[in-house]
């Protein structure tokens, strides 16, 4: 059975939970607690020598870094997820790249000081917090909701990798306070993804796993 080693809060871990979802894999979560210094072990060093989360196992093959492991395991289960033609596969790393980089970027920033800092005991840092919510707002998610205005799903009419990895990101929007009902599109993209299995299969919402954490 695959192992996807991390936690429920973690948006890196939740991507790769909701492909695997989404292909009908067998998984398991072996829960890390960063708290406790899980990621430091010499046992999990060795299946992640940078510890982080999320890694994987897949009978003997180790594999980290989230946005590998996507297109990892939906290439090997040779998905419509991950198109062979190579113009379609580029586009879908074209989102990725830019779901990635972009939207989660700034929204890792707005997370960081409106949830996160409180429990690190780490300090607000408000510049952060106005630059990440001015990309967000301002800069990136007018992209993704015009391109949803014109695609049922980010890479055209079909769902791709691209969409499941820019979900995971936009499960941050509520705990950061940032109204989704300004982006209609992707309000309603989101809300379809969520009925879905391999969504209600990792959780019922995520603000739901935020408070089991608290
Ligand atoms: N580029 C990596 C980033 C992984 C990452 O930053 N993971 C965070 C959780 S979302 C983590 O492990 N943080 C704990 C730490 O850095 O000690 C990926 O996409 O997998």
């Amino acid at each position: 059975m695959l192992k996807i080693y991390g936690n429920k809060i973690s948006f890196k871990v939740n991507k790769v939970r909701f492909v695997a979802n989404y292909l009908g894999l067998e998984n398991e979560l072996i829960m890390l607690n960063p708290m406790q210094g899980d990621m430091k072990t010499e046992e999990y060093l060795k299946i992640n020598p940078v510890g982080k989360m999320p890694a994987i196992i897949d009978g003997d093959f180790k594999l980290s870094e989230s946005g590998a492991i996507i297109r990892y395991l939906a290439a090997k289960a040779k998905s419509d997820l991950y198109p062979e033609d190579i113009e379609k596969r580029a586009v879908v790393d074209q989102w990725i790249d830019f779901g990635t980089q972009h939207v989660g970027a700034a929204l890792i920033k707005v997370f960081f000081n409106t949830v996160i800092y409180k429990v690190l005991g780490a300090d607000k840092d408000e510049k952060s917090l106005a630059e990440g919510r001015d990309w967000a707002v301002n800069r990136f998610l007018p992209i993704v909701d015009q391109q949803l205005a014109e695609n049922e799903f980010l890479c055209g009419s079909k769902i791709s990798l691209a969409d499941l990895n820019l979900l995971a990101y936009i499960e941050m929007v509520e705990p950061c306070q940032i109204d989704l009902s300004a982006f209609a599109n992707i309000s309603k993209w989101s809300n379809h993804l969520r009925s879905q299995d391999f969504y209600t299969q990792c959780h019922k919402n995520y603000s739901d796993v935020l408070m089991a954490m608290k």
